[in-house]
């Protein structure tokens, strides 16, 4: 059973705390080929450079007495075992095991969770035949054509992953077959998608796991409209992704019905129905079935307790590093890669709804940081944009590239020697150095600081397999740094109270509707219609 500690209590701390005064210096010839060589590392398809950070065999070693002590390896463990780690001790909470590893752990005789394993393999089986039918034409319209497009409604994390490896993987989807996503409760999101779509090929897949979720049910009613006004009939077209026993699940009402389990949260479920339902009809069965396997190598690879041989694992020490240590405040996630460009999103929820805590798991407030700011967008477009300020800002903003050595389509230019995919890999690799190094001059205006830390993960391609292993390297670094911050990653009790409150306006904006107008009780709440022009009230 492993210990929970804070993050001050460790020993290593104070080594950690020391090193930090005089952090190593990237400039002046410190950055040399053997240390490229030497900081390097590999997991399940991807290296991680490291020789861009702040850092040196010393402060290596006491990261490693620091994971150690932290436990950060068995609790990882515990919690692929099915350890209950959703709870703060002593007070209520979700009190829920976590186990979306369970969902790719499928491979091996002997999962490490077997039963959660066993529900993911059944539901697996439920999309295979499913998909078939589709692929063999026994599932087909009203009029005998096959689906061609599919809607997937959800939020939070019934969207953002989900949306990410789609964008991610578009490459390889199937011909013929699209997916688009309404997630916003703005009608405009659903107005906007419903345009120009043949509703009589689409599937429509409603995903909550609650079953409950305001802005899901409401363009779910919202979309079942729009089937009914074209003379379509939704239960031949909807499916739903829900919890068991949730106000969705009710299977006579779709043509088809998936599970998802409580102990796999919403953000880390891309790799269960959630994800599995939409990326099966756009890319295939066995493209989802690739996802999965690259998503097993990378938890797997993620039990090494060698610092120096686990990305995740040493991904999540260096960013508290500099988060904790060095006192840099946010990280820029940053893709050299088209096909990520939601992947920065996907993980500003996973990292900051997860890690965004101030108490531990005790419920007692920290006494230093926990999650940092997650952002993000893919380079080479960034560098246009807001690079100004990671070069010669005043904060450092440390970086995490990310690149792949080949194109996904292989559709490329050569002009003056070199191809589209080598200008962007050349744009990588400047940014990497130009930011550890920087650059001096006699005119301020020109100089770069440099010493501004940064890593680069590096693949061959995206594909189903890597996209899949980068996924879930990301899911652990997250779980892992909540491991050494002593905090539960896997609840999200900070979005409750604007939930509660958008009910209450919801409630006197129906009030006024019905002419039962009473300014009493939320004095706030009424100026604050009045005042934004919302709702306009006579006293
Ligand atoms: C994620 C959160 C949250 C959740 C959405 C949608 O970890 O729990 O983003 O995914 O609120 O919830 P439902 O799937 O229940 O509709």
């Amino acid at each position: 059973m492993p210990t929970y500690t804070d993050l001050t209590a460790h020993p290593a701390h104070q080594q950690l705390t020391k090193s930090a005064l005089y952090p190593p210096d990237l400039r002046q010839g410190r950055l040399t080929p053997h240390r490229l060589q030497q900081y390097k590392t590999h997991t399940a398809g991807f290296d991680l450079l490291y020789a861009t950070q702040r850092l040196d065999d010393n402060i290596l070693v006491n990261l490693q007495q620091l994971a150690d002590e932290a436990g950060i390896i068995d609790q990882f463990l515990a919690m692929k075992q099915g350890q209950v780690m959703n709870r703060i001790n002593g007070y209520e909470s979700e009190n829920r095991q976590v186990l979306h590893t369970a969902c790719r752990d499928i491979f091996s005789a002997s999962p490490l969770a077997a039963e959660a394993s066993a529900q993911a393999k059944n539901e697996l089986r439920k999309l295979q035949n499913f998909l078939a039918e589709l692929a063999d034409g026994s599932l087909r319209n009203h009029k005998g054509e096959t689906f061609t497009t599919m809607i997937q409604v959800g939020i939070g994390g019934s969207d953002l992953g989900p949306r990410a490896l789609y964008h991610a993987l578009a490459a390889y989807s199937l011909p013929d077959r699209k997916v688009h996503f309404i997630a916003n409760v703005d009608p405009d999101d659903a107005a906007a998608v419903l345009q120009g779509i043949d509703l009589s090929r689409t599937l429509v897949n409603v995903v909550s796991k609650s079953g409950s979720t305001l802005e899901t049910l409401t363009n779910e009613e919202l979309v079942k409209t729009a089937f009914r006004q074209a003379g379509l009939e939704p239960a031949h077209h909807f499916i739903a992704v829900t919890g068991q026993g949730s106000p969705m699940d009710n299977p006579t009402a779709y043509l088809r019905s998936f599970y998802m389990y409580d102990y796999i949260g919403g953000r880390y479920s891309s790799t269960s129905m959630v994800g599995g339902v939409m990326l099966g009809f756009a890319l295939g069965y066995d493209a989802f079935v690739d996802i999965l396997r690259g998503a097993a190598d990378m938890d797997t690879g993620a039990e090494q307790r060698d610092i120096r041989k686990n990305i995740p694992l040493l991904l999540a020490l260096i960013g508290s590093w500099n988060h904790n240590y060095l006192n840099h405040e946010t990280v820029a996630i940053l893709p050299y890669s088209q096909g990520l460009i939601r992947f920065a999103a996907h993980l500003q929820q996973c990292d900051m709804e997860s890690n965004g805590k101030e108490i531990n798991r005790d419920g007692t407030a920290l006494d230093y940081q926990s999650g940092p700011v997650i952002w993000g967008e893919p380079g080479t477009n960034g560098q246009h944009a807001f690079y100004q300020l990671i070069h010669q800002g005043t904060s450092t903003v440390p970086v995490e590239f990310i690149g792949f050595r080949s194109s996904q389509y292989g559709q490329d230019i050569t002009i003056q020697e070199t191809s589209s995919q080598d200008k962007l890999l050349a744009n990588l690799l400047a940014q990497s150095l130009a930011l550890a190094t920087g650059q001096d001059n006699d005119n301020p205006n020109k100089r770069f600081p440099g010493n501004r830390p940064n890593s680069l993960l590096i693949a061959n391609r995206l594909t189903p397999y890597t996209m899949g292993s980068l996924l879930a390297l990301y899911e652990a670094k997250i779980v892992m740094q909540g491991f050494l911050w002593n905090i539960n990653s896997f609840d999200q009790e900070g979005v409750q109270l604007g939930k509660k409150l958008a009910t209450q306006f919801l409630d006197h904006m129906a009030a006024m509707a019905e002419g039962d107008y009473d300014g009493n009780g939320d004095e706030l709440g009424w100026a604050m219609l009045q005042a934004t022009g919302i709702r306009e009230i006579e006293k």
